[in-house]
């Protein structure tokens, strides 16, 4: 399993510096290795307290999770194995970040996301362009800027309770990258229709632990990422962009393997440029 960065060493997203995770140097990461020192502040943002779609406080006495199981309508079953649980508390699998407490995230142990990617091939008057130094051809992906921390981002979102997947990646597609919820109802009906032509054969390209910088001790992201391509372009060539929903930026981004991505959504999508040999 991968290490985590971005939910380490800083100040936790949206408090404004005032909550600080406790340091944690790389040798310190891994449960298994010892740190006496260890004496992370504890946060739960007012944001997720008594909300319908969040957990309740672990010491309620209704709440009685069934952790690492499907737990009624709840998805509590990581993708990276068995996680264990210290004194009630569910233990990252990715060991230390710093921070106890659940942060700004709703579910203690696993958040599920899901992340829509879908791409196209660069063209320049109605050919395939090429890159200069890898000599392969030029992918572009759909990217939104996101709201919390002005990050170029994949347009993904949280599953829903009892939602699937599939409706998940298409779902928070239209109302990131297209404002679905500021649209009428015209619009949204032709929207609607245009997505189900690009959402068809997805390609899972990555499932499992997102090192996002909202992760805890006790909480952290999952999802999984999967790819719609438009091999011709004519499907997404009807897709108008529109930034909406918790994105404020959305754009069409050439791949490339030094850009500067939200989590490590970059890494989902070195496992496209291997599937469809492009550049990287
Ligand atoms: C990321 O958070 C996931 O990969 C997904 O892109 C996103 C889901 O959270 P929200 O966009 O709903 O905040 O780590
Ligand atoms: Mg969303
Ligand atoms: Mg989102």
């Amino acid at each position: 399993i991968m290490c985590h960065y971005k939910c380490r060493n800083s100040a936790y997203p949206g408090t404004d510096g005032k909550i600080v995770r406790f340091h944690v140097p790389d040798d310190k990461v891994n449960w298994h290795s010892l740190y006496s020192m260890y004496n992370p502040p504890i946060f739960t943002s007012t944001s997720v307290i008594g909300q319908l779609w969040a957990d309740q406080d672990i010491y309620a006495l209704e709440f009685k999770p069934n952790w690492n199981c499907v737990d009624g309508n709840v998805n509590r079953i990581s993708f990276t194995g068995k996680y264990n649980i210290q004194n009630g508390f569910p233990l990252n699998p990715c060991g230390r970040t710093g921070l106890i407490g659940r942060g700004v995230l709703g579910r203690w142990g696993p958040n599920h996301a899901a992340d829509p990617i879908v791409t196209r091939w660069k063209k320049y008057e109605n050919k395939q362009v090429f890159h200069t130094m890898s000599n392969k051809p030029i992918l572009q992906f759909v990217a939104i800027q996101r709201k919390d921390s002005g990050e170029w981002a994949l347009p993904g979102g949280m599953v829903d309770i009892g939602e699937v997947v599939s409706t998940t990646l298409k779902r928070e597609f239209m109302e990131e990258a297209m404002d679905l919820l500021g649209k009428s109802e015209e619009d949204t009906i032709k929207i609607k229709k245009e997505i189900e032509e690009v959402f068809t054969e997805g390609i899972e390209v990555f499932r499992g632990y997102v090192d996002d910088p909202r992760n805890t001790d006790n909480a952290w992201m999952e999802t999984v990422a999967t790819l719609f391509h438009d091999d011709k372009g004519v499907h997404v060539g009807m897709l108008k962009l529109h930034a909406g929903d918790d994105a404020v930026g959305v754009k069409w981004v050439d791949l490339d393997r030094k850009l500067n991505l939200y989590a490590n959504h970059l890494l989902f999508l070195e496992n496209i440029a291997k599937i469809l040999k492009c550049h990287w």
